[in-house]
């Protein structure tokens, strides 16, 4: 393994960043706006999408007073019409993020030119905005000519990718041309041997029964005058391969099929349409097999020379057959496609004995590997894949059924470039059998994912913490692939509801998901049951229905407000409230007599370390905790939805429900002085973060045993999914923010950062996928890829570094920094608003604090110690305060134990000092912590002389001694 501190070189992702220009100060421009949530607004679906701008300024304090917009409908795109230009009056209105359609509304393939000026408080007018074109795709099931082919008879889900294709002639006069394209299964376009975008495994996945994603391509430049040809190859995909732990396939159906639209504009007005009908034909393809678990085995033998170019010998092609798919599914993309969006090279190759060679990319990733070989016509190539090694070979076991094998056989001599189309793998090694003479550069990882703006960076003292945000990033980029994702690799790969729950808020920090996960909330409305009940993942597959499940169904209600949250986006919230409405209902009906969520399947607080590796759900925290006080979240969460929509009536029920259910969870499951049952973290950190606590005695009591907990556990992880992403918020709430970091710089196992002492490079499923002796936790669920349990990362952007948001869309900044142990921390992000940036180091006894601050936006500032927040407007700000460093209060005998193990140094020493003594062992520092716990309260003299009584009777070890020794040398030097 390489140095699990220092990042691959090229680990650094596509990042754009956006700088806060040396805009003279005062001057005020606008950005270009932007086109609901998407970065390239060709083929759109929204006929009145929502517009958003960036102010830029080095004014402080600047806010929006009024904007204009202006519209000018430009060509090259299908639709006639003359051109015309139009502007709204100056609208007096703060608002710049997601704001309503001002003209009328958009027809389909309309092509329209939006700009935007704006003024601030002082009434100085900004210049026009840079222009942003829009176009929008095909609207209504009228808009489409073109009809389903297909090669395939029913009921045969077998056979090769088949090719399709069809030759017309274009006129000179040509002035655009677009292709509106899907499938069912996977396809890849090309006209006239070239191929169409730069998408792959298009059209992704949504939940194909109630919705299909088309594309847009502009592919003007793709076409000539004369003879043209438009081929595709279509592949299973999520469509027809296999799908699901279960071992099922074609679970949409056993028909691949292409839909194309390619529409010609030419100069004189006149159109001319190439749609799939019964004048398309086909042929089998190079692809024989394809399947997103199992890999691909093309043999590039049987491509037909020249089949996508026009003049063809197209002889042995059969007439392709039209299908009846419902033509309502057909929608235009939210978010980004799946894209190639980065390659890294191999940093080691090694021939086994067996003559394969085993290649090491050094980042466990998503994709496929590119491998550039030579050999005769018929020389086999084999790739297989895995994300660890045991023993120096592949382990293959945590894919399940998942083969990942990519197989070519080449049809040529000299080199070819080998890349599979129709699958994708989760791994870091590959062992490649076939080619003869492989170098290092023959060989590189193409990474993909669905190609998401970044919009999140953070940074510490502390390169062990930065690794660990690292490997976050890195799972998120493999499982932000068409759906938010459980796991790259193994036979599953599904949009797991639960995951994808406690991650949201990481990952709208790190990238732009406003359109990605409002897609998949589309999917999860249209999958949800006519109970409300939302299924274990979206998209559903299950051949039965799953059972409502508290933390996993509750994504209903928590993804819809973390995309407010951070995007400000009331159309959603809109469009979300019957869902979240529906789920609410639905896990109200679960209740009894308690008023409490008791019976019925759960996963718990899955994977709680204390759970056994084969029963994940069996932690610490009773199920029925969990689930009730789910119940609260989504209940609030509904009442807040549908209070940001005026919609008070559905708010007051909520609300009214939310505080029923906190009162039979206090009542069942409460003491009167705040024992939570189950006495776990999860249970206090669900309880005092959900604020289920009815006294403050009892909160008190609470946050007080979480810490003792915390504490007696040696500072090692005792959550699973659900108490995870609580705890550290649990603790700095309650005051103690000092154990939150103790947990999150632990280096012993479970804690989030052994994987990374121990080489991940990305986030483990379990935390202890690897067993501490390196080998591969044996249970057949072991991903090295899971993001859930690095959505810690939120509470670093949060907490660590201090940037939160404080109202929807960081209109309002909360910037709160905790020091802890590090000596700097920063996180940066643009906001809707803008760039925001909270920068913090601590230097020479003072706590320097820089922050940004977008325009529009304002912030709420708290500085060490601060009992009551400064705020400020809009700009760039600097803070210095004293802050004395490394002088942790000196040791005492009458300190308490409590206090002596919160002060790390401190007991870092004790057990030291008392491993010293000849004769006692501990297995670690839980041995001791465990001897300490019933001592809380007690003085550290007491402590240390029971100790040494019970440690060694009779010896003579003197206690007073191992104090002095205690108290001697300032540990924190
Ligand atoms: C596993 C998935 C996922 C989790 C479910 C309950 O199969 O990988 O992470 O949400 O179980």
């Amino acid at each position: 393994m390489t140095n699990p501190i220092t990042p691959p070189a090229s680990a650094t992702p596509r990042a754009s960043q956006t700088q806060l220009a040396d805009v003279s100060l005062g001057a005020v421009r606008t950005t270009a706006p932007t086109v609901e949530h998407h970065d390239e607004p060709l083929g759109i679906g929204e006929e009145r999408p929502r517009l958003s701008w960036r102010v830029t300024t080095g004014a402080r304090n600047w806010v929006q007073e009024r904007y204009q917009l202006a519209i000018r409908r430009v060509g090259g795109g299908t639709a006639r019409g003359a051109e015309h230009g139009d502007t709204t009056g100056w609208i007096d209105s703060a608002e710049q993020v997601l704001v309503d359609w001002p003209f009328a509304p958009l027809a389909a393939r309309e092509r329209v030119e939006i700009r935007v000026r704006v003024t601030g408080e002082d009434g100085v007018e900004s210049p026009w905005s840079p222009a942003t074109t829009l176009e929008t795709g095909l609207l209504a099931p009228r808009d489409w000519d073109a009809r389903f082919i297909t090669a395939d008879g029913p009921g045969e889900p077998d056979g090769p990718a088949p090719l399709f294709r069809r030759e017309f002639t274009v006129r000179k006069d040509l002035l655009s041309a677009r292709l509106y394209i899907t499938a069912q299964g996977l396809y890849e376009a090309r006209i006239n041997g070239r191929r169409v975008g730069d998408h792959v495994l298009a059209p992704g996945w949504t939940s194909y029964r109630h919705r299909l994603h088309y594309q847009t391509y502009d592919v003007t430049e793709l076409l000539l005058p004369g003879a043209n040809a438009l081929g595709a190859m279509l592949g299973n995909g999520w469509y027809r391969g296999y799908l699901g732990y279960w071992g099922a396939r074609a679970l949409y159906g056993d028909q691949r099929a292409l839909l194309a639209q390619l529409e010609l504009r030419y100069a004189d007005g006149t159109e001319q349409r190439v749609v799939t009908d019964a004048d398309w034909s086909w042929l089998p393809g190079p692809v024989l097999t394809d399947d997103l678990y199992r890999g691909e085995h093309a043999d590039l033998r049987k491509e037909p020379a020249g089949w996508d170019r026009a003049g063809h010998d197209a002889a042995r092609w059969q007439a392709a057959d039209v299908l009846d798919t419902d033509p309502r599914i057909l929608t235009a993309p939210d978010g980004p496609p799946i894209r190639r969006t980065e390659t890294l090279p191999a940093v080691s190759l090694s021939e086994s004995s067996s003559g394969t060679t085993l290649v090491d990319f050094g980042q466990n990733l998503v994709g496929w590997v590119r491998i550039t070989a030579s050999g005769g016509p018929g020389t086999e190539v084999t790739v297989r894949h895995a994300e660890v090694l045991q023993n120096g070979e592949l382990a293959t076991r945590p894919l399940r059924t998942a083969t990942s094998t990519d197989t070519y056989t080449l049809a040529e001599t000299g080199e070819t470039v080998l890349e599979p189309r129709f699958t994708f793998h989760g791994f870091r090694y590959a062992e490649i059998s076939g080619p003869p003479g492989l170098a290092i550069h023959d060989v590189e990882a193409v990474v993909i994912g669905s190609d998401l703006r970044r919009t999140g960076w953070f940074s510490c003292s502390d390169p062990l913490l930065e690794r660990l945000h690292e490997n976050v990033v890195w799972s998120m980029r493999g499982n932000f692939l068409a759906v938010p994702t459980d796991c790259p690799q193994r036979d599953e790969r599904l949009g797991w509801t639960g995951d994808i729950q406690v991650f949201a808020p990481t990952a709208a920090f790190l990238y732009d998901v406003g359109g990605f996960l409002a897609s998949w909330l589309r999917d999860l409305s249209a999958d949800q049951g006519k109970d409300g009940n939302v299924p274990w993942f979206v998209p559903d597959l299950m051949p039965t229905p799953s059972p409502p499940t508290a933390a996993w169904s509750d994504a209903a209600t928590v993804v819809p407000w973390v995309l407010h949250e951070r995007y400000v986006d009331r159309g959603l919230l809109a469009r979300q409230l019957p869902s979240m409405v529906a789920w609410t209902d639905c896990a109200a009906r679960e209740t009894d007599e308690t008023g409490c969520w008791r019976a019925g399947f759960q996963f718990g607080d899955w994977l709680d370390p204390a759970a056994p590796a084969d029963a994940p759900s069996a932690g610490r925290t009773p199920p029925e905790v969990v689930a009730t006080a789910y119940l609260v979240r989504s209940a609030e969460l509904t009442s807040l939805a549908a209070e940001t929509l005026g919609e008070l009536e559905t708010a007051r029920r909520y609300t009214e429900l939310a505080e029923r259910t906190r009162a039979a969870f206090a009542r069942e499951y409460v003491t009167a002085s705040g024992r939570i049952l189950g006495d776990g973290q999860t249970a206090y950190a669900l309880a005092l973060h959900f604020d289920l606590l009815p006294t403050p005695e009892q909160r008190r009591h609470a946050a007080r045993r979480l810490a003792d907990l915390v504490r007696s556990g040696g500072f090692r992880i005792a959550t699973g999914f659900v108490g995870t992403p609580l705890i550290l918020d649990a603790l700095t709430e309650a005051g103690e923010a000092h154990l939150a970091h103790r947990l999150l710089a632990q280096r012993q196992a479970p804690s989030w950062l052994d994987p990374v002492t121990r080489g991940a490079t990305t986030i483990w499923e379990r935390w202890d996928s690897l067993l501490p002796d390196g080998s591969v936790n044996p249970d057949g669920m072991t991903s090295f890829n899971h993001y859930a349990l690095g959505a810690v990362a939120d509470w670093m952007h949060r907490s660590l570094a201090g940037l939160a948001p404080a109202a929807p869309g960081y209109r309002s900044l909360r910037v709160r920094p905790l020091p802890g142990y590090l000596t700097r921390a920063s996180a940066r992000h643009l906001t809707p608003y803008g760039e925001a940036e909270v920068a913090w180091r601590l230097d020479d006894g003072a706590f320097h604090l820089s922050v940004v601050v977008p325009p529009g936006c304002t912030a709420e500032i708290w500085l060490p110690d601060d009992r009551v927040p400064e705020h400020v407007g809009s700009g760039r700000y600097s803070w210095s305060v004293p802050y004395p460093v490394g002088a942790g209060a000196q040791l005492q005998r009458t300190t308490s134990v409590r206090s002596l193990i919160d002060d790390e140094p401190s007991w870092t020493r004790l057990v030291k000092l008392l491993q010293s003594i000849e004769g006692v062992t501990f297995a670690d520092d839980r041995a001791l912590v465990k001897l300490a716990v019933p001592n809380l309260d007690r003085s550290v003299a007491d402590f240390v002389s029971r100790l040494v009584a019970d440690l060694r009777p009779g010896r003579g070890v003197d206690a007073a001694e191992i104090l002095a020794e205690l108290e001697e040398a300032d540990p924190h030097a």
